[in-house]
């Protein structure tokens, strides 16, 4: 099978590229990934040439992704622009790359026949209360938050309207929040690691009650590549590891497992919009597709997450100063 792997230089994207190579070794992979700040080519080395292949352009260029998926048998679609807190300074890039660059694959998928996997988000279903005894379903409505998220639902409703009106093959995921390693540092955990790895303080936006439900990204790969393979076309699965945890929590686990204090953090201004809490019922995956997480001890997990930004400043550091630079403008 060859897959075209959209954003395959991110964090999460780059993970499934690993992964699918060392599961399936019949498969090759081509990523399509623009470099932008979030797309490191050192997130994709040491993998096989015979099997593997980067191509550095921009998912809204209509000629390449034409040319790119005639050439797959199938397309998982993780580029994006995906931080929140950039989306509240500048929401262009959100709309160029998130609904039209979805538009473009759709519009290449369906010319060539060719299966579709996109990858998005449970902040298209808003947030929940602190107390709400129910999770997210593929049945919640759709009342997204930030530019990041209304841009995320609107590309799943493409994807939808594209399946329904022109037959196009096509699954859906919404995943819950990835941890582990390769993730930029502009996202909570490794900008705390990494703070305290540099000798500052960690810092926790508004009061940390906040409630975001973590998976392993090597979960959210595993279970990206079984509904590509075995997910039913036109369906959307719910991503999720009953990772419910508070930002404190998650925050004082850091500091724990770093020899820190547990108070050593400062509050910073709070995210505008700040979505109280995410939570998935996962049970679709799990029934369907007889899915399992593997990573479900958060404090091994992390702590494993933490050793890796020890071990690889190398990958971290020519991110770090430019990160919170951006931080400091907006008083966080
Ligand atoms: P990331 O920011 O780490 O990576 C995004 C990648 O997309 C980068 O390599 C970037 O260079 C590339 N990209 C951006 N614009 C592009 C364009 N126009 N053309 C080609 N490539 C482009 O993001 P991530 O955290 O790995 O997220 C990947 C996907 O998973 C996104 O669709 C995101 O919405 C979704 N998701 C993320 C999480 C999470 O916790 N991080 C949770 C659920 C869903
Ligand atoms: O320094 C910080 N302090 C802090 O308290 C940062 C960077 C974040 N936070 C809070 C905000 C959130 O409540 O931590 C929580 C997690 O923040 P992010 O890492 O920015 O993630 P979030 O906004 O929850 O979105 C993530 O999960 C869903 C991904 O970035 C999205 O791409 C994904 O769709």
């Amino acid at each position: 099978m060859r897959i075209l792997v959209t954003g395959g230089a991110g964090f999460i994207g780059s993970n499934f590229v690993h992964h699918v190579l060392k599961e399936r070794p019949e498969a090759r992979v081509c990523v399509l990934d623009k470099l932008t700040y979030a797309g490191n080519r050192a997130s994709l080395e040491g993998l096989d040439p015979e099997r593997f292949d980067l191509v550095v352009g921009d998912i809204c260029d209509e000629p390449l992704v034409d040319r790119l998926v005639a050439a797959s048998d199938a397309v998982v679609h993780f580029a994006a622009e995906s931080h929140n807190d950039n989306s509240l300074t500048d929401p262009s890039p959100f709309i160029r790359t998130n609904i039209v660059g979805t538009a473009v694959i759709l519009e290449a998928v369906r010319r060539h026949g060719v299966r579709l996997h996109h990858v998005s988000t449970d902040e298209v279903y808003g947030d929940l209360e602190l107390d709400d005894p129910t999770r997210f379903t593929t049945d919640t409505p759709y009342r997204p938050s930030s530019p990041y998220s209304a841009s995320k639902a609107s590309s799943d409703h493409l994807v939808r309207a594209w399946v329904r009106s022109f037959g196009v093959e096509a699954t859906i995921s919404n995943c819950s929040n990835n941890y582990g390693p390769f993730q930029h540092v502009e996202k909570f955990i490794p900008r705390q690691i990494t703070n305290l790895l540099d000798g500052e303080i960690a810092k926790l936006y508004g009061t940390g009650e906040n409630v975001r439900d973590w998976i392993h990204t090597e979960d959210h790969s595993s279970a990206v590549l079984a509904i590509l393979e075995r997910g039913q076309s036109g369906r959307t699965y719910l991503i999720g590891a009953d990772g419910e945890k508070s930002n404190r929590e998650v925050l004082q686990l850091i500091l724990e497992l770093m020899g820190r204090e547990p108070d050593s953090f400062e509050h910073v201004a709070d995210r505008p919009g700040h979505d109280l809490r995410y939570a998935i019922d996962p049970s679709l995956l799990r029934e369907e597709l007889g899915w399992r997480p593997r990573y479900t001890d958060f404090r091994e997990g992390l702590a494993a997450t933490i050793r890796w930004y020890e071990e690889n400043e190398a990958w971290w550091r020519p991110m770090k100063d430019a990160t919170e630079a951006k931080y400091r403008e907006v008083g966080q």
